[in-house]
């Protein structure tokens, strides 16, 4: 019997197509050949279920995509390095872990370092085949670990780096590093005063240092965009000698934002212009991707809560136009509108 108001009994579901129409995972629709890593049983789950991260976790969901890619890339031959961080924190309670793969804890500055003499050892030792990636958060990657990481990138050592960015340090309480956006709340920046938050003019771009470097190849992606970061890991562990993905990962904890809202941030932050999505090989850059529909970024700043100071009856007028000419200055730069 059917219910009122119902189109289907109980005991049928109503088939629902998520995501149709774009190129993010699980869409069933497309070609086999086309599919998601993720959309195939045969994926490793490589960041398996049972960890510890927040509900909504982008970085969680980064991880896993990205490691999947790059065990499928590589015939599952993969050694990963991980730098102290959440990540680290979430997955691996120690003696428990949620990696299904090779997988060692270095310090939270020297994950690059770590991963070059992994590779170095693996390069003596005759293992060509087992590949090296390295992982951090933003803090490990673009402050504490950077030494490390541009001596991997000057020598062209044979690792892939995965940076990702939820914009500060989100395992030791939201302190700010060298991603955190203007005007953002942390546990230290300015809390109170005419211009609360992080100040404008700090702050550095790593993908655009890495590429200062011509090594064989760097790229950004995001959560929003499941497919593209796949694909881009797989492009990278293709290649050989140091390359680098700076992937953006929204973190409700740190941003104050609802969980549920994770892959709607990451879309914003691209659609804005916020965050650019692009890939670059040896020093130049090979590819970008449009944004669809340009969206203010009010759109984005609202729905989080370390931006809620420029919002209620008095919005900062004057700096939501800093970071608006910002998000314009990269649509124009990296060619992101038609
Ligand atoms: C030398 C050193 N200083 C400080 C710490 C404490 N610490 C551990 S994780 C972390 C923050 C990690 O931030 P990030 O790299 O951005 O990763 P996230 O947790 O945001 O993913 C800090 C400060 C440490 N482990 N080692
Ligand atoms: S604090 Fe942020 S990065 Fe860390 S587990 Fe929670 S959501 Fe993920």
């Amino acid at each position: 019997m059917i219910e009122p108001g119902r189109t289907m009994p109980y005991s049928m579901q109503e088939v629902k197509f998520y995501q149709t129409g774009t190129f993010t995972v699980g869409n069933r629709l497309l070609d086999e050949t086309e599919r998601a890593v993720q959309a195939n049983m045969q994926r490793t789950n490589s960041l398996n279920s049972g960890h510890r991260a927040c509900q909504g976790c982008g970085e969680a969901l980064g991880a896993r995509y990205a490691i999947d890619a790059a065990m499928r890339a590589t015939n599952n031959q993969i050694i990963a390095v991980n730098a102290t961080g959440c990540l680290e924190v979430f997955s691996t309670p120690y003696p428990e872990s949620s990696w299904q793969i090779p997988w060692i804890h270095s310090l939270f500055g020297n994950a690059a370092a770590v991963a070059s003499g992994v590779a170095a050892a693996l390069r003596v030792t005759g293992h060509t085949n087992t590949r090296v990636v390295a992982q951090g958060g933003d803090g490990g990657t673009t402050d504490i670990g950077f030494g490390c990481l541009s001596g991997m990138f000057e020598r062209n050592d044979d690792v892939l780096y995965i940076c990702y960015d939820n914009e500060a340090y989100m395992n030791t309480g939201v302190q700010r590093s060298s991603a955190t956006p203007p005007t953002a709340r942390t546990a230290t920046t300015m809390a109170v005063g005419k211009e609360p938050g992080n100040v404008f003019g700090t702050g550095k771009n790593v993908p655009l240092i890495a590429m200062a470097h011509f090594i064989p190849y760097v790229a950004t992606a995001s959560v929003a965009n499941l497919h593209d970061l796949e694909f881009k890991v797989t492009k990278a562990m293709s290649m050989h000698g140091a390359r680098y993905i700076h992937i953006h990962v929204p973190c409700p904890l740190g941003w104050g934002s609802a969980p549920a809202d994770t892959i709607k941030l990451a879309r914003l932050a691209v659609e804005t212009g916020l965050f650019p999505l692009f890939e670059a090989e040896d020093g130049e850059i090979t590819g970008r991707t449009k944004i669809r529909r340009k969206a203010p970024v009010e759109d984005y700043l609202k729905l989080q809560k370390r931006f809620s100071h420029l919002f209620g009856p008095k919005p900062d007028d004057a700096r939501l136009a800093r970071i608006q000419a910002n998000a314009d200055r990269n649509i124009a730069k990296f060619g992101l509108l038609d």
